[in-house]
């Protein structure tokens, strides 16, 4: 049957812009008529635009941007990132299903990806917005040999890949709110959700969620993000391919990744420095149940933020929200 799709798709490629008869398709595919009509459907589903007339046959108008495993497969440069791809047209959260297939002992690399998410969260609980076809949304299983304290590095980590990524493809730049928030023009742009199964020796599955906010209008935001998130669409001015950015966020991992195996934290936590907003100055970090204000000095090598209050002492903030 691929066979069919195949042919189908080289012979409607071929006749670009022409309008090519079921019998000619029929014949180059060498298959039935019916068959033909059968797998225009389904690429039709799978997001082609394929016109038809009377008479005339078909013509194919172009493809939409989707994320679909194929559509990831073709161009990807990864070794191993992104080579087991489960996909969803629809889900609660790519998170919960990663976790499962962590248990499940899924390969690492493996990545669970969705049109659309109807419960996708951030942390503590908070919901993360993910309407259908217009952004990112993708889980990745990582299982590094590494003690559960080093866990909160791979946020950081990640950050510097998509900020590499989304400069390549999209040309603009990113800045990295700690600890996982990346921003345009101050406004949020992509969330990371970096969770893991672990006991205290070591850490067995590292789910890392990326939330990205590719191809959404002004208009498709609620009321209550208009003023704090944005999309690459937005600040580009023109639509983003998302399959080609989730090839280039994996390839950055992956790269990125091998290189912290192998020299551990120092070059990425240079990099990561470079990006960041809150370095240097004086912000706000509200923590559950408390607030401390100063000046943010840096992070450790745990990925830990060094805050510094107005008498000099210096608290390291584990995990917070950031103001300033
Ligand atoms: C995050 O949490 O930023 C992590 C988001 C991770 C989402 C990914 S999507 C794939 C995977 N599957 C999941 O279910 N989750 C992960 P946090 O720092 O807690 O920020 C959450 C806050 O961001 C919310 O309270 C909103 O204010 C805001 N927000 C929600 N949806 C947003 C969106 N689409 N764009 C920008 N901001 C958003």
């Amino acid at each position: 049957a691929s066979k069919i799709r195949e042919a189908l798709l080289s012979s409607l490629t071929a006749h670009k812009d022409e309008f090519v008869s079921g019998q000619e398709l029929a014949y180059e595919a060498s298959c039935t008529r019916t068959a033909i009509w059968k797998h225009i459907e389904e690429l039709r589903r799978d997001g082609f635009t394929i016109e038809s007339r009377r008479k005339k046959g078909y013509r194919l108008v172009g493809r939409s941007d989707l994320v679909t495993e194929n559509d990831i497969l073709l161009g990807l440069e990864t070794e191993q990132l992104g080579r087991n791809i489960v996909f969803y047209q629809t889900l609660d959260s790519t998170q919960k299903i990663a976790h499962q297939l962590a248990q499940e002992s899924a390969p690492e690399g493996t990545l669970v990806i969705a049109e659309e998410q109807k419960t996708g969260r951030g942390r503590m609980s908070r919901q993360w917005y993910s309407p259908p076809g217009t952004g990112i949304w993708m889980s990745l299983l990582l299982r590094p040999e590494l003690p559960p304290q080093k866990a909160p590095q791979f946020t950081l980590i990640t950050s510097v890949a998509i900020v590499q990524a989304i400069e390549e493809v999209c040309g603009l730049q990113v800045q990295i709110k700690w600890p996982n928030d990346l921003l345009i023009d101050g406004k949020k742009i992509t969330g990371i959700l970096t969770e893991l199964q672990a006991d205290s020796e070591r850490i067995y599955s590292l789910i890392i969620g990326m939330g990205m906010n590719v191809n959404q209008k002004q208009a498709d935001f609620p009321e209550e993000l208009h003023e704090i998130a944005t999309s690459l669409a937005l600040a580009k001015g023109e639509p983003v391919s998302r399959a080609k950015l989730v090839q280039r966020v994996l390839f950055h991992i992956e790269r990125y990744y091998k290189m912290y195996m192998d020299k551990g934290f120092e070059p990425i936590k240079l990099l990561w420095e470079s990006y960041a907003v809150t370095i240097g100055k004086h912000i706000t970090a509200r923590t559950l149940h408390d607030s401390i204000s100063g000046v943010a000095l840096g992070i450790t090598d745990e990925g830990v933020l060094l805050l510094e209050d107005k008498d000099g002492v210096v608290h390291p903030i584990y995990s917070a929200d950031i103001e300033w």
